[in-house]
């Protein structure tokens, strides 16, 4: 089902990126992976390429790019434009202010990647799917998305955005023989905190404290098994959590006061 299948995926030097990179690579995938960092992309494609003696082809892109998203996906090679999934992976979370001291300029980089960035490389990507009458889209949305949490109103914006351009694009490819998933992953543990954080690491390592968050593999895992069922079932929506994560703000932590009563 995956074998041969070209997989575009953003933001794929590191996190849910790089592992849906391997993931898909496993199944006999051809990759087309890209980020902001060169030096990155090429090392990852290298390792994969060694390690699953599959296709990969790097390059270089600023999502929030609009010129460069469009030049990108007309300059491929003959042999790689036909793309049959796209994994709208490039994303990020900046600051955890109250929204009244937040800094405009975390909300701009926010809304350009999560929102406009997605928006550039679906617009267009889909077209030439709906030529070939063949696509999946894979969005990676975020619990964010669902319900909002204190001082992530803008990131909690952009996740919900994604969510309801999901829904949306969904429906007006609905006479297509193309597919929509929305990926809505909880507590993660990537460079995710450490990004929200401006390397501060021991904000970013307090995030996880107390609890087991999700790998980057188990989220693309799911992704995988999304794009390998029958071409006739839609994997819609998938929320995923940690075990110990109900929703997006309720978590129960092991700290040792929990652990004397709940080991
Ligand atoms: C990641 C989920 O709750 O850490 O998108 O913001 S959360």
């Amino acid at each position: 089902m995956l074998k041969d299948r070209i997989v575009f995926i953003s933001g794929a030097s590191s996190g849910i990126g790089s592992a849906c990179a391997e993931g898909f690579a496993a199944c006999g995938s051809r990759l087309i992976i890209c980020s902001r960092n060169i030096n990155a992309i090429k090392e990852r494609a290298d390792k994969i390429k060694i390690r699953y003696g599959t296709n990969v082809l790097p390059l270089q892109l600023d999502v929030t790019d609009r010129e460069a998203s469009a030049e990108v996906i007309q300059t491929l090679p003959d042999e790689w434009k036909s793309i049959d999934v796209l994994i709208n992976n490039a994303g990020l979370a900046l600051g955890l202010e109250k929204f009244h001291e937040g800094d405009v300029d975390d909300w701009e980089r926010m809304i350009d990647t999560n929102i406009k960035g997605l928006l550039y490389l679906t617009r267009n990507i889909v077209p030439g799917m709906i030529d070939r009458g063949y696509g999946h889209i894979i969005n990676i949305g975020s619990t964010a998305g669902i319900s909002a949490y204190p001082r992530g109103a803008v990131y909690c914006a952009t996740k919900s955005a994604v969510k309801f351009i999901s829904d949306g694009l969904r429906m007006d490819v609905v006479d297509q023989p193309l597919r929509v998933t929305n990926i809505q992953p909880g507590m993660t543990e990537t460079n995710f905190s450490k990004v929200r954080f401006k390397d501060n690491i021991n904000s970013a390592s307090r995030v996880y404290e107390g609890m087991k968050p999700l790998s980057a593999e188990d989220v693309a895992d799911i992704a995988v098994y999304s794009a390998s069922v029958p071409e006739h079932v839609q994997i819609c929506e998938v929320t995923v959590t940690p075990s110990c994560q109900a929703t997006g703000r309720v978590i129960h932590r092991k700290t040792p006061e929990t652990m004397k009563t709940n080991p």
